[in-house]
């Protein structure tokens, strides 16, 4: 455990822009560090400074190439940019992470870009209680704007949902037909939807498809919704309509800003971020309770799990 001047250096040097302070600020917020309760404080101070685009949609839609193509455009403008790749289906970083990075690793000697990837560690709420603290991170290194992709299956759609102010919703032609059985989950936490690989056969189609179930969506005589989801064409392998991609990435964001709603989103996430600390110690605690003299009084009939576990949650 690194002593408590060493942190405040740590500190002070992430909050300067240094890339390899924030390497370790992040090991050690992440891996739940003695040390980091006092870290993730700080780097609290600096939470909403940036806007997190949340990145998901099925495996293989072209997510990281995109985001790719996302840091290029933010680079053109000298924004420094933070991204955070994370796969909750894998405990551990390598496999299709390095191949997710490969595709990223053209910016990998950029200043202006922190790229890490995060997996799960097997615990309930565990990745998303990460993902919060390496943001803040970015946020406290100066990042303005943060790009986390996900891979997409239902559950973690809705956690980054619960994470980014901006949800980019990533599919392709060849996955037409599926648009109509997309999870309705994922039509309602999209703010920008992407069709990417537009340079294949079917892009119109695919474009005109999600516009109507987009449409389809709301109920008739519904007044219009202060911000209609776009549908961008793009073609990440090409760079071809990446700009207006970042046009509507910028206008989502003034949108949230000029209506407030970026204060609820950030409030939603400060709630999010609440609930996932409160539920995992809460979780460590009690669990850690369940000891032999409390298995024995379950055999022997002198008590009840529900009346057991209630105690077991009251003890100080
Ligand atoms: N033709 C075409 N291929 C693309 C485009 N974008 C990505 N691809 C290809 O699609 C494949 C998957 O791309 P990725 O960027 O890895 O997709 P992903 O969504 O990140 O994949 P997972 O992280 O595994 O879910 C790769 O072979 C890419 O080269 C595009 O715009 N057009
Ligand atoms: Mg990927």
């Amino acid at each position: 455990m690194p002593a408590k001047s060493d942190l405040k250096d740590l500190i002070r040097r992430v909050r300067r822009g240094d890339h390899a302070a924030a390497a370790r600020a992040l090991s050690l917020v992440v891996d739940e560090d003695e040390s980091a309760a006092s870290l993730a404080r700080d780097f609290f101070k600096s939470a909403g400074s940036a806007q997190k685009v949340g990145v998901c949609g099925p495996p293989g839609a072209g997510k990281s190439t995109l985001t790719g193509r996302l840091i290029g455009l933010y680079r053109a403008r000298k924004i420094p940019v933070g991204v955070l790749a994370v796969d909750p289906s894998s405990s551990l970083s390598g496999g299709a992470f390095l191949g997710d990075r490969l595709r990223i690793m053209a910016h990998a000697t950029d200043p202006g870009v922190f790229i890490r990837s995060l997996a799960s560690r097997g615990m309930v709420g565990g990745l998303t209680h990460a993902i919060f603290g390496a943001v803040h991170v970015l946020e406290a290194l100066g990042c303005a704007k943060i790009i986390v992709e996900t891979v997409g299956t239902g559950q973690d759609e809705v956690e980054i949902a619960s994470v980014a102010d901006t949800v980019l919703y990533v599919t392709t032609p060849a996955l037409g037909d599926e648009i109509q059985a997309m999870k309705a989950g994922a039509m309602e936490i999209g703010d920008v939807f992407v069709v990417n690989k537009a340079d294949l056969a079917g892009r119109d189609k695919a474009v005109a498809d999600l516009r109507g179930a987009l449409g389809l969506g709301r109920a008739a005589g519904q007044a219009p919704r202060a911000w209609e989801p776009p549908v961008v064409a793009v073609s990440a392998l090409s760079g071809e309509g990446v700009e207006a991609l970042g046009r509507e990435l910028d206008a989502h964001w003034a949108h949230l800003e000029r209506s407030g709603e970026r204060r609820e989103r950030l409030k939603r996430q400060h709630r999010a971020e609440l609930e996932f600390w409160i539920q995992r110690r809460v979780l460590k605690t009690a669990l850690g309770r369940v000891d032999e003299k409390a298995l024995k009084d379950l055999l022997s009939g002198k008590t009840d799990p529900a009346s057991l576990g209630a105690k077991l949650l009251r003890k100080h």
